[in-house]
């Protein structure tokens, strides 16, 4: 083996690796280490699927697809195999679903695949993921002990935080999900920005704080899949994304327990922060699966000027 060789097998460290380096404790490293396999059998549906998109109604309404189905029973059914897990929420189900024994450690809530329209688009998608260690209807600052999220673009990548850090993984071509950045931090400001919702249903507070980033020069950055969104702001290291309370829906569009909360722990795992405008994403109480709020998720500045503004 050259040189060069050795020097790059001496410093790949796979997913199982890093938490057991990192302390986590054994179920939940086990857990999360099968959940992020999961992606790799998520990620081939998507393969597979694409440009066949069957119409579905999911429980909210919206347009479903049938790959979010796919992608919701391969979670449900190796979750039911895995040990750790008691009890399932999906954002394609209207209700908790029993998955184990009772006896099991862990609550698992999913958005199965987050932006499947953008599926023909051949556009980035993801899975997101929290992990509960108590019951789910609390704050997320009581209950959560883990988050990650898949990406699926032209690699498919992982980020996990378990209360020490957020790091970031990319699946090689073994099929092993080795380190690429670890211990993630956000600058204190960024300068790109993820406006959500349409201009005219914008509160006017959440319009001028908007034009106060346009005048100060942030850059558009809006695909329309929350997971690249929020990747992107994490990978650039700062910025901002937000989904406001709208004229005609004051909780905004993103959906607390599958969407919110896990892209809050990891972004305050990375440094950043995350609220609905007033209060931090992970100290409101969640009351119902299906419950919405407003967001502005991102670096530690941008977040706190929305928060000026919208308390002005
Ligand atoms: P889909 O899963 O229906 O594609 O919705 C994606 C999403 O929930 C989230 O990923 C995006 O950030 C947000 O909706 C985009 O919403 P708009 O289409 O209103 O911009």
């Amino acid at each position: 083996m050259s040189e060069s060789e050795q020097d790059y097998t001496r410093h790949l460290v796979d997913l199982r690796r890093h938490m057991w380096m990192a302390g986590i404790e054994v179920e939940l490293r086990r857990l999360i280490w099968q959940i992020a396999v999961m992606g790799k059998y998520i990620s081939a549906k998507i393969q597979e699927s694409n440009r066949k998109l069957a119409g579905f109604k999911n429980v909210y309404g919206e347009e479903q697809l049938a790959l979010d189905r796919i992608a919701d029973e391969i979670l449900k059914n190796k979750l039911q195999q895995s040990g750790f897990v008691k009890e399932y929420a999906s954002e394609e189900r209207e209700s908790v679903v029993n998955v184990g024994q009772g006896k099991e450690q862990y609550i698992v809530t999913a958005d199965p695949l987050d932006g499947s329209s953008l599926v023909d688009t051949n556009l980035a998608i993801g899975t997101i993921i929290g992990i509960h260690k108590s019951s789910v209807f609390d704050c997320g600052r009581n209950s959560m002990v883990a988050a990650l999220y898949m990406t699926y673009g032209p690699l498919i990548t992982m980020i996990y935080a378990a209360g020490k850090g957020a790091h970031e993984f990319v699946l090689d071509r073994e099929g092993e999900y080795v380190l690429s950045e670890e211990n993630i931090k956000l600058k204190d400001k960024g300068s790109i920005f993820s406006p959500g919702g349409l201009r005219k249903d914008w509160p006017d507070a959440h319009l001028q704080f908007i034009e106060k980033l346009e005048h100060d020069g942030y850059k558009l950055r809006y695909s329309g899949g929350f997971v690249p969104d929020i990747n992107q702001v994490i990978i650039k290291r700062g910025g901002l994304f937000t989904y406001p309370a709208l004229k005609k829906s004051p909780q905004g569009k993103l959906r607390l327990l599958f969407e919110l909360q896990p892209m809050a722990f990891i972004m305050e795992q990375a440094g950043g922060r995350a609220t609905d405008g007033r209060k931090d994403i992970l100290d409101v109480k969640v009351t119902q699966v299906n419950q919405c709020s407003p967001v502005y998720i991102g670096s530690a500045s941008e977040v706190t000027l929305a928060g000026n503004f919208l308390s002005a």
